[in-house]
């Protein structure tokens, strides 16, 4: 009796189990491991040959590079007719980019006041003058020898309302250049400071600046600036324009 209970027991766990096997599908599982997704990157590289103030060739420049500390201007004890101007050049190493250059943090320091600014009509306490009597000239040294030859586009011609603005196209949308891309081997930008402003030569396209401008009320006064190259992707992006950017 206890075994015929005992088989009872057996028969009716084979029967779950069976019950169990007719619920499932077939299934099978084909896996590909390791897909590669990897964001592309749009990173630009700046480098210098150096710099000349008043004519005169410094070798200060460094290699293709992110820039950390490296400067485009630096000027002490700037006098009218001051001439400094820099060769950069920029890269893009993997995809095409649109280029704008742009200065958005633009600080004009009085420091002391002296008698010729006041004379000037300069007025204590206030902001700094150095900004509206210095030039920058930027231009795409096309060819490129160092002057601004016919047809050169020029970036910036006027530090004081376009350079503290707007960022301004190297290449976007708008100057029918294209992107900036990795088959460009250079990409040559001079950068040129002037204490009053520039005069360019019809002829030689030789760059000199005329001191005249210049106001007594710049004495003394210090100018500090960012100047941020700016890339975005070309890619996707046909209508870029530089005056659109904003910083994050
Ligand atoms: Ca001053
Ligand atoms: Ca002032
Ligand atoms: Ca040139
Ligand atoms: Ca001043």
């Amino acid at each position: 009796m206890k075994k015929i209970i005992i088989s009872g027991s057996l028969v009716v766990a084979v029967a779950a189990l069976v019950t169990g096997a007719t619920v499932a599908f077939f299934n099978d599982t084909e896996t590909s491991t390791g897909n590669i997704f990897t964001a592309g990157s749009i990173d630009i590289t700046v480098d210098s040959f150096g710099h000349t103030y008043n004519g005169q060739f410094t070798s200060d420049g460094w290699e293709p590079t992110n820039l950390t500390n490296q400067k485009f201007f630096t000027l002490q004890d700037l006098k009218p007719a001051d001439l400094y101007r820099r060769s950069i050049s920029l890269h893009v190493e993997s995809n095409d980019a649109w280029v704008c250059i742009g200065a958005p943090n633009l600080d004009d320091q009085e420091n002391v006041m002296t008698e010729a600014e006041e004379d000037a009509g300069d007025v204590p306490l206030s902001d700094g003058e150095l900004s509206e009597n210095v030039d920058v000239l930027i231009w795409r040294d096309t060819n490129p020898n160092g002057v601004h030859n016919l047809g050169e586009p020029i970036l910036v011609d006027e530090f004081f309302d376009v350079f503290a603005g707007d960022f301004s196209p190297v290449r976007d949308s708008t100057n029918g250049l294209g992107p900036l891309s990795p088959t460009i081997p250079i990409e040559m930008i001079q950068l040129s400071l002037c204490g009053g402003n520039h005069v360019i030569n019809g002829v030689t396209g030789a760059v000199t600046c005329d001191g005249t401008p210049m106001s007594n009320k710049a004495q003394t006064d210090s100018l500090l600036a960012d100047l941020i190259i700016y890339g975005e992707q070309y890619r996707n992006n046909p209508n870029f324009e530089c005056e659109d950017v904003v910083l994050p």
